[in-house]
């Protein structure tokens, strides 16, 4: 079986990061090793949240795998809270990445042409830094803006300015960069990417629900990871988290109004299974 670590926090209500990574790479048939970061009694978009710091624990975890001889097939790495994270997590990624190592980064950082709370455009520009260590990235248009450090433009762009943006991206030093979010049709929203070894870029669009659930972002990149896992090409692996992150949002517009809570991710495990076995 194929072992991913991931590392991000764990917000304990507000399904995003930990609560959504372990169980979607699980129902997809891969292990979820974890390098929890920090425990929040809920993700930051909450008007208040504790938060209890993990970074001191980061590198004794990461010296026993090591003595230990665990490995990983892939490192996927979500929302950090702080440039040591960002700098442990290089070394992570140093440590443990080998020849078959995929390493998937998201940028989780900022949303809606703005910055998560306690984020600023330095800490995005060093994020960009850690995206120039992945095979692939996942990030938004926002958190893309960011990181190369360009006005967000809302939308209303073209295919051009995406195209343009995403070798931009590669050029951090990524195989492979994705931006989630894109639209250039009214009703169709998706993905695009750029694979600068090959120079192709691929699109895939669904139709657009017009709510956005926070931590769909999570949903996308963990099923992602997951069928990369299971021996799928990046772009059918795209084409599975966009599918899946639709239905999911589907199913959550019917019954669950509010957007802090995250998607229904729970309901739809059956179809990402079935998705996967097809
Ligand atoms: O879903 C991204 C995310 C993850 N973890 C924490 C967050 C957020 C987004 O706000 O606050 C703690």
């Amino acid at each position: 079986m194929k072992r991913i670590v991931t590392v991000q926090d764990i917000s304990c209500v507000g399904k995003c990061s930990l609560t959504v990574a372990l169980p979607i790479i699980s129902a997809m048939g891969a292990e979820a090793a974890v390098s929890p970061t920090a425990v929040l009694s809920t993700h930051t978009a909450f008007p208040s949240f504790t938060f209890c710091d993990l970074t001191k624990e980061i590198a004794p975890i990461c010296e026993h795998w090591k003595s230990a001889g665990i490995d990983f097939d892939a490192i996927y790495t979500g929302y950090l809270g702080s440039f040591e994270q960002i700098e442990l997590t290089e070394k992570l990624i140093a440590d443990f990445k080998t020849e078959k190592t995929v390493v998937v980064v998201d940028p989780a950082m900022a949303d809606g042409g703005k910055l998560y709370k306690g984020f600023t455009e330095a800490f995005a520009k060093r994020m960009g830094l850690l995206c120039g260590k992945a095979d692939v990235i996942v990030p938004n248009i926002t958190e893309a803006s960011f990181m190369l450090g360009v006005p967000y433009v809302g939308e209303g762009y073209s295919e051009e300015y995406i195209k343009d943006m995403l070798v931009k991206l590669t050029e951090l030093g990524c195989k492979t960069a994705v931006l989630t979010g894109v639209s250039f049709e009214e009703g169709k929203l998706g993905v695009m990417a750029y694979n600068s070894e090959s120079g192709e870029y691929f699109s895939y669009f669904r139709e657009r629900i017009p709510e956005s659930y926070h931590g769909t972002g999570d949903v996308y990149a963990s099923t992602f990871v997951g069928a990369l896992m299971r021996g799928r090409s990046v772009e059918d692996a795209l084409m599975v988290a966009t599918d899946y992150t639709v239905e999911c949002i589907k199913s959550t517009v019917k019954n669950s109004p509010d957007r802090k809570y995250g998607v229904n991710f729970e309901e739809l495990v059956p179809y990402l299974v079935d998705r996967m076995d097809k």
